[in-house]
């Protein structure tokens, strides 16, 4: 495989920061394809975002909620490398590819009206690049600082191109208390370039804490002065798409209250992941596909009747 010679989003190798254009469509698909509406698309693609209120029934999401219990509390599960514990605790912060541990979250990954929206967004046939629950669970919930996942994927998964979106469904109530996502609004259309060498098998410790690949102050200044800062408070059951470039973060929970989130990575078929870059070793599959690529056949399920 060759690599670019000039690359648009180089970033950890040089010693300043710099804020560079997006050089991608953020909608590649049409309104006429009929997911989402035209008015939403354009909400999509103006902020980098869009929140579907209570997306899924109050009945479908409690057991959507169960699931993702059930496999926190199996030992077989924490046991295993997918499973990852919150710095200085030992409860489970998150559990990656649980689309492809748990049979309920791999039908809903390929859930047809969620598939429906990726493939309008990114104009083509869509794969899970990398899914997980995120369980935040009270007291012990840390914070994920401010970060454009679409950075660390270019960077350590060599994932080219910003045709990529994260849809998170909401598994309990996301409020004020509880931690929940923060998103700089136009921010998508910025790319912040960091600085810092990646360390080998970085990933060990920044799926617990991230401290590579982290926007400076100033850059983070500019996008909050321009956009602000929304906070996607809302029911069980809604669901966040948002753009691969989205500035985001999200405070700790002190709260008593769990905020048990399901996301998953929509990539699209035609931006598989290359080389990562700077020589770095390719992170494991159940962070970043490069194995579980085919394009998603979309399934309706009745979630009511699952088990
Ligand atoms: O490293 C990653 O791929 C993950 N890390 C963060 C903080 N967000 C995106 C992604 O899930
Ligand atoms: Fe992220």
């Amino acid at each position: 495989m060759v690599l670019p010679i000039s690359d648009a989003y180089r970033s950890r190798s040089d010693n300043e920061s710099a804020i560079v254009r997006r050089q991608d469509p953020v909608v590649y698909g049409e309104p006429a394809d009929g997911a989402l509406t035209e008015h939403q698309l354009r909400s999509y693609q103006k902020n980098g975002f869009i929140f579907l209120n209570e997306f899924f029934a109050p009945g479908e999401v409690a057991g959507f909620l169960r699931e993702a219990r059930r496999l926190a509390a199996d030992p077989a599960i924490a046991g295993r490398e997918e499973a990852i514990t919150e710095p200085g605790s030992d409860e489970v912060r998150s559990i990656f590819a649980a689309h492809r541990l748990d049979p309920l979250f791999g039908r809903v990954a390929r859930d047809a009206r969620l598939v429906a929206i990726a493939q309008q967004i990114l104009g083509s046939e869509v794969y899970v690049h990398q899914s997980r629950l995120n369980l935040k669970p009270g007291f012990v919930g840390k914070d994920f600082y401010w970060h454009s996942d679409f950075e660390t994927w270019h960077v350590e998964d060599g994932m080219p191109r910003m045709r990529a979106l994260s849809c998170t469904v909401l598994l309990t109530e996301n409020n004020e208390l509880n931690g929940p996502l923060l998103l700089v609004p136009g921010s998508h259309l910025h790319y912040i370039s960091c600085v810092g060498e990646t360390p080998d098998d970085h990933y060990k410790a920044s799926l617990r804490k991230q401290e590579y690949g982290v926007p400076d102050p100033m850059s983070l200044n500019l996008l909050i002065e321009r956009g602000g800062i929304r906070s996607m408070k809302g029911a069980a059951g809604s669901v966040i798409l948002f753009d691969c470039n989205t500035m985001h973060g999200s405070n700790s929970n002190i709260s008593p209250y769990p905020r048990a989130n399901l996301f998953m990575v929509y990539n699209s078929v035609e931006n598989r992941l290359g080389p990562p870059r700077h020589g770095l070793k390719p992170r494991p599959e159940f962070v970043s596909a490069r194995e579980h690529t085919a394009a998603l056949e979309p399934v309706q399920t009745e979630y009511a009747s699952w088990r």
